[in-house]
């Protein structure tokens, strides 16, 4: 019975596929996929059918699934009123988000299955707390705003501005910490595990050059953040999909195939 965690796997099905045979996941195991699972490479609407199959396997927010969730909302109103503004699916099928195969594969579904994928999203995690031992890992795709809930909070249940931001903020951005002038996580006893900034931007790589999880017991002098995402999004040698088991924090790795 392991508690898993994997973000960013950026539509690299076959990757994500290889990464659980290699941990033996299992049906007594749980998976947390912290976001950003569909988008850039190929097989995003692949993986979002698979996992919602899986009922171990957790599906949080990242600011690609929010991305998709607004274009298609546009899309539909637009069509509704007979306007042609689509500046939210623009933004999610420009090349600087990828969207453009994800939005391919989501319009070859039934009608059915766009809703399933739809409610799915809508239900997504935005944060939660997971307790393993003594231990509490807080889980986000890539910051959470100082706000009290038991144990997890969804996309459905949150405002606009906090789920942008949960989704959205590079912690590691210089303007970041000088924006707040006030504790930036809500406590300091909790270990962050968190996606969305690939720690190969943060110069976190192996002699190789592959991305290495990063695990910062110091973040700004008095956080521990586990940042996981390793690169998928590059697409290239050095993308690796990065898995970390929590009761133990042992770290797995699979490389894309390019
Ligand atoms: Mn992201």
């Amino acid at each position: 019975m392991s508690t898993y965690v994997i973000s960013d796997i950026h539509g690299q099905y076959d990757t994500f596929m290889r990464m659980l045979k290699q941990i033996k996941f299992c049906e007594e195991d749980t998976l947390y996929i912290l976001g950003d699972a569909i988008d850039r490479g190929p097989d995003g609407i692949k993986i979002l059918k698979a996992i919602m199959k899986m009922k171990n396997v957790k599906m949080f927010l990242g600011n690609h699934e929010l991305l998709m969730m607004e274009a298609l909302r546009n899309v539909d109103e637009c069509e509704h009123e007979g306007r042609e503004d689509t500046d939210e699916l623009d933004l999610w099928l420009d090349e600087c988000n990828g969207g453009k195969q994800t939005f391919e594969d989501f319009k070859k579904c039934s009608a059915k299955k766009k809703a399933e994928i739809l409610i799915y999203l809508d239900n997504s995690i935005v944060a939660k707390k997971v307790k393993i031992g003594r231990k509490t890992y807080y889980l986000c795709h890539a910051y959470m705003v100082n706000k009290k809930f038991d144990d997890e909070v969804k996309y459905n249940e949150l405002i606009y501005k906090d789920v942008y931001q949960a989704v959205w903020q590079n912690i590691y951005d210089a303007g970041f910490v000088k924006k707040l002038n006030e504790k930036i996580f809500p406590n300091k006893k909790y270990i962050y595990v968190l996606g969305h900034i690939f720690t190969q931007r943060l110069d976190n790589i192996d002699e190789e050059g592959a991305g290495m999880v990063l695990n910062d017991s110091d973040f700004l002098g008095e956080y521990h953040i586990i940042n996981i995402d390793c690169g998928m999004a590059l697409r290239n040698k050095s993308s690796r999909l990065a898995c970390i088991r929590l009761e133990d924090e042992k770290i797995y790795y699979e490389a894309l195939d390019v």
